[in-house]
């Protein structure tokens, strides 16, 4: 591995730094945002730790790598409106502050998914579904504030997250079973009202099913002929060693872009454990049994392991890079492999190694790599 990261490094710089080039990029010199500048936004996923200065490590990181960020989880319905008449805006407001401070792009996540949904959003006092009406004025209500209050200040939202399903169907949610398909196109009005000027975007994992693929071409097809304003289509990006595979990928990201959209890859991030189904997708409600054998590497990984992550986190960027004329940005889902999702889950309590960033902060080989494709691609032009 550090033989891959020297040639990677003296690549471009000529000094081999077994280290992890960090001597270099910790004085500033070189950075993912400032060689894919003209490509597209580099973004991450910023928590509260790091959005109230806590997490140093991760600061350090994000100023120095990223131009973009997105609430990982701090804008989520059972966040941000816990009750009908209560809004809590703490942690989203610092999140905005952060972003603004460090200039940063800021994305807003989200404003309507099934999941981490308020439990009072879709029912009565009762428990039972709301009429039509009434659940349309709470979104109505729930996106002209939210929206409303970063007016100006984040440059677009994930209007709707995962509505559709692997086979291009409808996902059978509250939303849905309340309001049919018009839930969609009603929260991107609503959206649009509270700030006009603000991208939105539909996002969602498993794009590169089928099926999905799609389905989500359909979407796009549908709010457009109804005159709605849409920019671009996250594709999650949640990653395993074995799929997607690259080329499913990008059919996926050339059908999104050829409907008349932006393409955006809004969640990256790549477990290397193995997995106890083949395509996990991202679909939070999943929960596995904890085994010994499906977390192999509670302590390091071996070389090999880690050259075959590195190689494959690579070939997608370069898939990014390649298409770079359709792409505005590419976020990670967060900033070094200890925050990770993918840690606690399909199984709780693995140790898992999907971000750019390792567990003390420094860079994986990618990260140079990334740097050295993105340098190349610009002088070859
Ligand atoms: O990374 C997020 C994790 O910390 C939360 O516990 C989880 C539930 O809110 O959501 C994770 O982020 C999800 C994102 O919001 C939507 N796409 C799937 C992501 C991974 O589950």
């Amino acid at each position: 591995m550090k033989i891959y990261h020297w040639a990677i490094c003296a690549g471009i710089f000529w000094i081999p730094i077994l280290s992890g080039c960090k001597t270099s990029e910790s004085k500033g010199e070189i950075s993912l945002k400032k060689s894919l500048e003209g490509k597209f936004l580099i973004g991450v996923a910023v928590n509260d730790a790091q959005a109230s200065g806590q997490d140093t490590a991760g600061i350090r990181i994000i100023k120095q790598h990223f131009n973009a960020l997105v609430a990982e989880n701090c804008m989520k319905s059972e966040v941000i409106h816990p009750e009908e008449d209560k809004f809590d805006f703490t942690q989203a407001d610092r999140l905005v502050d952060f972003g603004e401070r460090n200039k940063m792009v800021v994305t807003g996540h989200n404003l309507i998914w099934h999941s981490q949904l308020s439990p009072w959003f879709c029912v009565d006092k009762d428990g039972k579904n709301v009429s039509r009406e009434v659940l349309i004025e709470r979104m109505k209500k729930h996106i002209h504030a939210i929206v409303g209050r970063y007016k100006g200040r984040i440059l677009g939202w994930d209007v709707v997250n995962e509505a559709i399903e692997d086979d291009g169907s409808y996902r059978k949610s509250k939303f849905y079973e309340i309001l049919g398909e018009d839930y969609i196109p009603l929260a991107f009005q609503f959206a649009h009202e509270a700030d006009p000027n603000a991208e939105l975007y539909y996002n969602d994992y498993s794009m590169s099913h089928e099926g999905k693929r799609e389905g989500v071409v359909k979407l796009v097809h549908k709010l457009k002929s109804m005159g709605l304003r849409i920019d671009a289509v996250g594709m999650q990006g949640h990653m395993q060693m074995d799929f997607p595979k690259i080329e499913e990928f990008e059919k996926s990201m050339l059908a999104f872009a050829n409907a008349g959209v932006k393409v955006m890859i809004t969640e990256m991030d790549m477990t290397l454990l193995p997995s106890p189904k083949r395509n996990m997708g991202a679909d939070v409600a999943t929960d596995f049994t904890y085994k010994k054998e499906l977390d192999p590497y509670p302590d390091a990984l071996p070389d090999s392991v880690s050259l075959a992550w590195n190689r494959r986190m690579e070939d997608f960027f370069k898939l990014f890079l390649k298409h770079s004329d359709k792409i505005s940005r590419v976020t990670i889902w967060g900033v070094a492999d200890s925050d990770s999702w993918r840690n606690f889950w399909p199984i709780k309590g693995r140790t898992d190694y999907p971000l750019l960033f390792d567990r003390n902060h420094h860079p994986k080989p990618v990260v140079s790599a990334i740097i050295k494709d993105a340098v190349d691609e610009n002088r070859s032009n």
